[in-house]
């Protein structure tokens, strides 16, 4: 515990310089989608502390889910102070960095899938590298075409692709079985407004692909708008569905 505690603190000790040490650019008042950027930016980073913090109290099984919440928020967190300093500077989107955060944090969320289970019931690995793996196609799929490796139809061809499958997974595959089938009530509504956050909430991106890049159809403006809200959603409250499961189960074998 005392292990886990410092391991913690020295998190935090790293988060908050980088905070300081974030430049932020000029933010005008007549900028919201900048506005967004700095909201959201110290929304993940209170959002890091709060799941940090709690994975110390809830029982040992559902510690893991709780550390992995807090790095997809530090991760998204770090990203925002960068994609806020282009934004506020350039006024370009900040495109690149978005990807870098998707390749890191989507993959961890993913397996969110996998640890929620298996912190109540027993879980077959294949669950975690089939999520794994469709995450990692789709988001491949998107960069390669965004970037101008591949055809861009080919990109999201591939991309939607890997969505399909992850969807697959969670609602019919195995995941979405052990779910219905094995899981406390708790875990079985956590799992289900996951569920429906990569469904509805992660449809914003493939839109936003689709208008704003292969259709050319949406200004930066509305797309960074429309990307920062849906991650308050994705991220922070996809992780709240977790934390919400994990406090329930742990408070009831208290
Ligand atoms: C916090 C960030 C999140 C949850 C980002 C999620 C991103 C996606 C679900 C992206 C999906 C894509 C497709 C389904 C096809 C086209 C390419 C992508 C990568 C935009």
């Amino acid at each position: 515990m005392t292990i886990l505690k410092s391991a913690v603190l020295a998190a935090l000790t790293i988060l908050i310089p980088s905070i300081a040490f974030a430049a932020g650019g000029n933010l005008e008042a007549n900028d919201p989608v900048g506005i967004t950027f700095w909201l959201i930016s110290i929304a993940m980073v209170a959002a890091t502390v709060f799941f940090l913090m709690e994975s110390l109290r809830v029982s040992g099984k559902w510690r893991t889910s709780l550390i992995v919440s807090g790095l997809v928020t530090l991760v998204a967190a770090v990203h925002y102070f960068y994609m806020r300093d282009v934004w506020v500077s350039t006024g370009a989107s900040p495109t690149v960095f978005r990807y870098v955060d998707w390749l890191i944090t989507v993959p961890l969320q993913m397996i969110e899938f996998y640890l929620i289970l298996a912190a109540c019931t027993a879980v077959a690995m294949g669950v975690f590298w089939r999520l794994l793996v469709g995450t990692v196609i789709m988001l491949l799929g998107g960069y390669l075409g965004e970037a101008g490796f591949i055809n861009a139809t080919l990109g999201f061809v591939i991309g939607m692709a890997g969505w399909a499958y992850i969807l697959y997974e969670i609602f019919a595959g195995e995941a979405g079985k052990v779910a219905a089938d094995e899981a406390p009530d708790s875990v079985k509504s956590a799992f289900s407004m996951m569920r429906w956050i990569v469904t509805i909430g992660w449809a914003i991106y493939p839109l936003g692909y689709f208008f704003g890049y292969l259709a050319g159809g949406v200004d930066d403006n509305s797309l960074n708008l429309i990307y920062n809200v849906a991650d308050v959603v994705n991220k922070i409250g996809f992780c709240l569905a977790i934390w919400a499961a994990a406090t329930t189960e742990s408070d009831a074998k208290a």
